[in-house]
């Protein structure tokens, strides 16, 4: 019989810890179809994040090096100036990238370096137990914003792909999410056309996942995923923000 639907080679035979319905899982195995396709397993580093993430190097079966809580873009450029033949990207949350990280991002793409960014956005520090991350929409509920996420008191929800869409240094940033089986096909030709960039030399490339947290949101998997839809897609639009190429 023909074998229709495998493991990418790209991801080693571990079984994730992520939780049931989690969007990291999903995220994952795009990234490592997007590598086996592009045929750069050899070639690829991935920096995972201080968040849920901080293990992926137990799942990708491609060199990784850890980085500090939001240090994901200062580590990749490093990297990339030094080895400029590896295809490098950054694997980060959004408390990560958003909050502690925000100065490594903002000057990494104000630089225009030559790396990839694969920004999850769950609205929520995950790792920690869901406290308010900077992209927490207004009124959500979280274990830091009890009565819901105030913007006189929290302030307003980030939109970090667009603040780094206006740096001329930034080549290729689109908005993406993975709840639904049409969402997960644009997502894969997003990471896809992220990573191609950066082969080509053109620069600095980011895309956004709006990734489900069904454990921190409390509400089953399927939920989660009408969340996105029905919720989070309203405030955070899916799309590309930005494509010098095009
Ligand atoms: C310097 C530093 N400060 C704080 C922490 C604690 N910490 C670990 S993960 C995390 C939040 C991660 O949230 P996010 O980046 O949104 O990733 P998620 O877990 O949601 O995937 C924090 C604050 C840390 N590890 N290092
Ligand atoms: S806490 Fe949320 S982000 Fe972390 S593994 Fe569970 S579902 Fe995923």
């Amino acid at each position: 019989m023909k074998n229709v639907f495998s493991r990418p080679k790209s991801l080693k035979k571990a079984v994730f810890h992520y939780c049931a319905g989690c969007g990291h899982s999903i995220t994952h195995r795009l990234i490592a179809e997007a590598i086996d396709e592009l045929k750069i397993q050899d070639r690829a580093i991935g920096i995972p994040p201080a968040g849920c993430a901080v293990i992926a190097y137990n799942y990708f079966d491609i060199d990784m090096l850890e980085a500090p809580h939001g240090r994901g873009c200062a580590v990749a450029t490093g990297m990339k100036r030094v080895l400029p033949d590896r295809i490098i990207f950054s694997y980060q949350g959004d408390g990560d990238l958003a909050a502690i990280g925000t100065a490594e991002t903002m000057h990494a793409a104000n630089r225009g370096e030559n790396i990839t960014v694969i920004f999850i956005n769950n609205a929520v520090y995950g790792m920690t137990g869901g406290q308010m991350a900077p992209t927490t929409l207004l009124g959500q509920v979280s274990t830091t914003t009890p009565p819901g996420r105030s913007a006189l008191l929290d302030g307003h929800p980030i939109h970090l792909s667009e603040i780094l869409g206006q740096l001329p240094g930034t080549r290729y940033i689109e908005r993406c999410a993975v709840n639904s089986p049409g969402n997960i096909v644009k997502a894969k030709r997003a990471i896809k056309k992220a990573f191609q960039y950066q082969m080509d030399g053109i620069g600095f490339s980011l895309v956004e996942i709006l990734s489900q947290c069904p454990t921190n949101w409390k509400m089953a998997p399927v939920d989660a995923c009408k969340w996105v839809t029905e919720v989070m897609a309203k405030e955070y639009l899916l799309g590309v923000i930005k494509d010098t190429k095009a």
